[in-house]
């Protein structure tokens, strides 16, 4: 069976780099079974020859009506598919859908009729978002990071800009390469449309990272892979807590002086 990869390079690069995540994220052990998704918007590498291919599904309602996605192709991952089996055959794991015109709906165009991530409410609103603003982002990113979402078992980590601050202050690069923390998202139902909701106003509140407690983060960037590395770089900085705590010390962190010198050296929002 041909692929609608096939003789799309560009297209074909940004699918690439999804199975390339997929496969640290289950190497990192943050991807449990069919734990997290993956969408991407490629709406960019649409060519008259994709405009013309039949749905291979019926129109399936979003839950939501989303105005700025009409036109809109992605990527998705598919619901109940591995992000290991996702890293070897990308196109077997998750398909390539377009809204309708009524922006309620989405069909199945590719390869197979693989039916999207349960999060595709969330992740659609947040694409519905991101676009309403004018955003480059492309990508949404959910995963399941283990440091981070023990972290989020702790009340105290859950106030404002606590973890922020506190994944910070454990090494320079978290704060230069993922400038606006880490927004917090309280406990709600998985796939739900309240949690969609509560996602949009936390990104809106300027995170690109989000942490749904007790439950995992949801994160947006030009690409899969810069959403990816901020979640890293994040996981990084609980790590080193975490190693801090268990030889039996609080760590210092990083003075705020040092970390405002960071934000003036690399020109960061806050
Ligand atoms: O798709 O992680 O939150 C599996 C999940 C749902
Ligand atoms: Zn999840």
């Amino acid at each position: 069976m041909t692929s609608i990869l096939e003789n799309r390079p560009a297209f074909a690069a940004e699918v690439d780099k999804v199975a390339e995540v997929a496969g640290y994220l289950w190497q990192k052990g943050w991807a449990e079974r069919n734990g997290g998704n993956i969408t991407v918007n490629i709406t960019e590498h649409v060519d008259d020859a994709m405009k013309a291919l039949p749905a291979i599904s019926e129109p399936v309602a979003i839950g939501l009506t989303l105005p700025n996605l009409n036109g809109c192709w992605f990527y998705c991952k598919g619901t109940n598919k591995r992000m290991r089996d996702l890293a070897r055959r990308p196109m077997e794991n998750g398909s390539i859908i377009r809204i309708t015109d009524d922006c309620a709906h989405y069909e199945i165009v590719a390869d197979d009729p693989v039916k999207p991530t349960s999060e595709l409410p969330s992740h659609l609103a947040v694409h519905n978002y991101l676009i309403g603003k004018g955003s480059p982002y492309k990508a949404s990113l959910h995963t399941h990071p283990i440091e981070l979402v023990a972290m989020s078992h702790n009340p105290e980590f859950l106030k404002k800009d606590v973890l922020t601050n506190l994944l910070w202050s454990m090494i320079p690069e978290t704060k230069a390469f993922c400038p606006r923390g880490l927004g917090i998202v309280p406990y709600m139902l998985p796939s739900s449309n309240e949690l969609a909701e509560a996602t949009i106003r936390a990104i809106d509140d300027d995170y690109d990272v989000v942490m749904w407690e007790k439950h995992g983060v949801f994160a947006v960037g030009d690409d899969i892979i810069e959403a990816f590395d901020m979640v890293d770089t994040l996981t990084k900085s609980a790590i080193i807590y975490m190693y801090a705590r268990a030889m039996g010390f609080i760590p210092d962190g990083m003075s705020q002086a040092q970390m405002q010198e960071i934000s003036k050296v690399f020109n960061l929002p806050k």
